[in-house]
């Protein structure tokens, strides 16, 4: 199955929310007039695209006045320009990883997925023939390594870990760096403990666990990626906009995507926060992620199903 495929397969709420919802405001074979366009931005309300539901629907007013938009099609081919116009500078190809090891260094709120993405990653890096060492850095709790331990046993990869409860990150983000040099390891993923943006003592945290791992490698985290939980809409931009202010924060990856109609967030999260969207988690399991390809995501959300009215 092609990505295009997959992702309206595991997008499917959103792409209902979005795609079948146009599809219903044309039923019946409605024409366009300012009722149909009203109906629309509320539709772009409710499937989370609430950020840019005005852009968007004064461009569909711009081209209907001018003529250009017809119908059905050309309401969805207008929208399709328009949302890859907004994710336009969002597309990056597979990380290079060019260094090693890469160190990757992973960050968010609690239960966003970041330890379940990790563990994502890693599976996807070593099917590029990557070695892969993971850092147990959530050392709140001994709960939150051993879920990081078993990922790396079904993943066959390294860990680096601390078995008492509240040890402290940096030290294991330092020993996950030396001994990703020393075993000459590809990819270093050190996982960290939940925070929010307003528990500064834990954000001073963070800066301290980067700060640790630039000293042991120069040019080090070569990537810090915050997970937001893609159920959480427009609250989770919120967050995460927060949290870009305290660490600074190279890509997203945008979880549970497969949950929930509010893929739209998507969007506003990207124009917000202004970081390339690099993954998206689309179901529990350690191979459903996948790169975030824009096209192949706005066309899974608004083109129409085939055989629907
Ligand atoms: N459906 C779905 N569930 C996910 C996804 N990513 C994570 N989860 C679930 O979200 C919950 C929290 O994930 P976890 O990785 O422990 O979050 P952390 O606290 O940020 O490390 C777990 O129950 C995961 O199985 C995803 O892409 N899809
Ligand atoms: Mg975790």
């Amino acid at each position: 199955m092609g990505l295009l495929d997959r992702f309206k397969q595991r997008l499917s709420k959103t792409r209902d929310a979005i795609s079948d919802g146009i599809s219903g405001l044309f039923r019946g074979g409605r024409a366009i007039d300012q009722q149909l366009l009203d109906e629309l931005e509320e539709l772009l309300y409710t499937s989370d695209l609430g950020s840019i539901a005005s852009d968007l629907t004064a461009e569909l007013a711009r081209l209907h006045k001018r003529g250009e938009l017809k119908g059905e099609e050309d309401v969805r081919a207008a929208m399709r320009g328009k949302l890859l116009e907004i994710l336009g500078d969002c597309a990056r190809p597979e990380p290079d990883l060019a260094h090693r090891p890469t160190v990757i260094l992973v960050v968010g709120v609690n239960g966003s997925g970041k330890t379940t993405s990790i563990a994502k990653l890693a599976h996807r890096f070593q099917e590029q023939g990557k070695s892969v060492i993971l850092g147990a850095g959530d050392t709140f709790r001994a709960a939150a390594a051993d879920q990081l331990e078993i990922w790396a046993e079904r993943n066959g990869a390294a860990i680096v870990r601390q078995h008492s409860d509240n040890a402290d990150p940096a030290a294991v983000a330092f020993d996950t760096c030396a001994a990703a040099e020393a075993r000459g390891v590809d990819v270093a993923i050190i996982d960290t403990a939940g925070r929010l943006h307003t528990q500064s003592n834990l954000m001073q945290e963070l800066e301290k666990v980067r700060r640790v791992i630039s000293k042991k490698i120069e040019g080090a985290p070569h990537e810090t990626w915050l997970v937001i939980d893609g159920t959480n809409g427009q609250n989770a931009i919120r967050q995460a906009k927060e949290f870009t202010r305290s660490v600074e924060v190279t890509g997203l990856i945008v979880a549970k995507l497969d949950g929930t109609a509010r893929g739209g967030a998507i969007f506003g999260i990207h124009r917000e926060l202004g970081l390339p969207v690099r993954y998206i988690g689309t179901g529990e399991s350690m191979e459903l992620m996948e790169r975030f390809d824009p096209e192949a995501f706005v066309d899974a959300i608004v083109t129409r199903t085939v055989g629907s009215a």
